[in-house]
C-alpha cells in the first residue's frame, strides 16, 4: 500500500465497546463519524471471544491491566467497524480523544460517552500497521 505524504484515503479499525452499546451510544457515535467525513465501510455486531481479544489486545500482555481490559471487551456485544477516508487514523483518533475520558477535550467521543479509562466507548488503531493487523484480525467477522 502507498504510505506517501499528503491526504490519502486509508482505512483504520474501530470497535465501540461493551459499555458504549450496552448504552446505546452507537448511533451518536457513528453519526460522529460520519459527520468526520469518514465512511462505516463495514460494521458488525459481535460477542469478540477471547482468543480474539488476547490476540487483539497482545501489545498490552505484560500490562497490569490486561485481563481486566480481556474481560471487558468479551463481556457484552461490541460493535466492529471499519472506517475508511483521508487520513482517517489520525482524524478517527482525535475524533475519539484521550485515553482516561477525564482528560479528553469537548466534543471527542469519550468525553461523551466513556465511563472510565478501561470502560472508555470506543477502540481505535494507533498506526497504519495496527490497522493492517487488527484488521487482519477481525477480518472473519465481515
Ligand atoms: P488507546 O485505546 O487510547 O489507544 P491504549 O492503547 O494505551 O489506549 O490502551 C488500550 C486500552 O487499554 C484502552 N482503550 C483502555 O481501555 C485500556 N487502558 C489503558 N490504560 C489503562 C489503565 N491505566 N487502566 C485500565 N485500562 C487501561
Amino acid at each position: 500500500m502507498d504510505r506517501g505524504e499528503g491526504l490519502m484515503s486509508e482505512k483504520t479499525l474501530c470497535i465501540i465497546k461493551p459499555d458504549a452499546v450496552k448504552n446505546n451510544f452507537v448511533d451518536q457515535i457513528n453519526k460522529m463519524i460520519e459527520s468526520k467525513g469518514l465512511s462505516i465501510l463495514k460494521s458488525k455486531k459481535t460477542n469478540i471471544s477471547s482468543e480474539i481479544a488476547k490476540q487483539f489486545y497482545a501489545e498490552h500482555s505484560e500490562k497490569p491491566f490486561f485481563n481486566e481490559l480481556v474481560d471487558f471487551i468479551t463481556s457484552g456485544p461490541a460493535v466492529v467497524q471499519i472506517l475508511e477516508g483521508d487520513s482517517c487514523i489520525t482524524s478517527y483518533r482525535s475524533l475519539m480523544g484521550a485515553t482516561n475520558p477525564e482528560e479528553a477535550e469537548e466534543g471527542t467521543i469519550r468525553k461523551k460517552f466513556a465511563e472510565s479509562i478501561s470502560k472508555n466507548a470506543v477502540h481505535g488503531s494507533d498506526s497504519p500497521e495496527s490497522a493492517d493487523r487488527e484488521i487482519e484480525i477481525m477480518s472473519a467477522l465481515f
